[in-house]
């Protein structure tokens, strides 16, 4: 392969320009907790959550086209980066939940309506909705939050007809791996998809999909509305941190402190586990 120039970072990933114009998305090992980027790194997790996304694209095929064109990486990337085709891409996140969590549940707490959606009373942290919502963000340059959106407020941005094949495309695919998580043991409680457009228009699904990074995995067997549910991944991140053994203050402002082996090998275990309990394959 010929060069490949660095064009954007965000927190964990980093996306390179090759010289015939296709892009190079490497997911790195680095991972982030409360925002901040930790300086430790959890060794495999960007093989692991490569692996699962080229996993989802081919179980996605029939639903959604995707950006990947090749898995033919500069060894130093080797595994854990895709060749992808370069769009336009769409300035909103495209978000679907079939739980409420996170910024859905602040959204409904404060207003009893996620993205101007309005839900029955009585939801809770955790709960299912009454079907799964497109609840659209925008997409905050790096260190300042997504806000929630409505679809009118995306069909502003991206006219009215590419809202609404946004809005029905990432619900379908949404509907699609929601049931094969299901099938594993796994609720998939609310994911972000980015789409871009080629020259011709038509749609496509890009980034990684459908890990943990871009997603709330909860096991089925202990998922319990009423309460904030335990993160699938990153539990042992945030238990520790926030533990008097880490010495650190989430209120300081300052940079997390480099997580101990155990935490950091649990972790490990906890991206594998993700990886081999949804596709039912065996980690290398
Ligand atoms: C993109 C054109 O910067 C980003 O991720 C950090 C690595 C997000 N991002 C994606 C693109 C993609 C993709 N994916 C694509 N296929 N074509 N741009 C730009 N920024």
């Amino acid at each position: 392969m010929a060069g490949y120039t660095h064009i954007a970072s965000g927190k964990v990933r980093d996306l390179y320009a090759l010289d015939d114009g296709r892009l190079l998305f490497v997911a790195s090992d680095r991972i982030s907790a409360f925002d901040y980027v930790l300086p430790t790194t959890i060794p495999d997790k960007g093989r692991v959550l490569t692996a699962m996304s080229l996993w989802w694209f081919e179980q996605l095929a029939d639903v959604v086209p995707n950006h990947l064109l090749s898995t033919d990486v500069p060894v130093e990337f080797a595994g854990r980066a895709m060749i992808c085709e370069r769009l336009q891409m769409l300035p909103v996140e495209a978000v679907v939940r079939g739980y409420l969590a996170g910024s859905g549940l602040a959204d409904y707490n404060r207003t009893g309506a996620v993205c101007g959606i309005p839900l029955p009373a009585g939801l809770v942290d955790g709960s299912r909705l009454p079907e799964p919502l497109f609840t659209p963000s925008t997409k905050a340059p790096q260190g300042q939050h997504d806000e929630n959106i409505s679809l009118s407020d995306v069909a502003a941005t991206v006219g009215a007809d590419v809202a609404s094949d946004l809005r029905r495309l990432a619900l379908a695919v949404y509907s699609q791996a929601e049931s094969i998580a299901r099938t594993r043991g796994i609720i998939l409680a609310d994911t972000k998809f980015e789409f871009g457009r080629r020259p011709d228009g038509t749609i496509v699904l890009a980034d990684e999909v459908l890990t943990p990074d871009s997603s709330r995995f909860w096991p089925t067997d202990l998922w319990a509305p009423g309460h904030a549910q335990p993160s699938f991944d990153k539990q042992f991140v945030r238990d520790w941190l926030t533990s008097p053994a880490s010495g650190w203050d989430r209120a300081s402002g300052e940079t997390p402190p480099a997580l101990p082996d155990d935490v950091v090998a649990k972790t490990r275990e906890k991206y594998v586990e993700a990886y081999e309990r949804l596709t039912g394959l065996a980690w290398m």
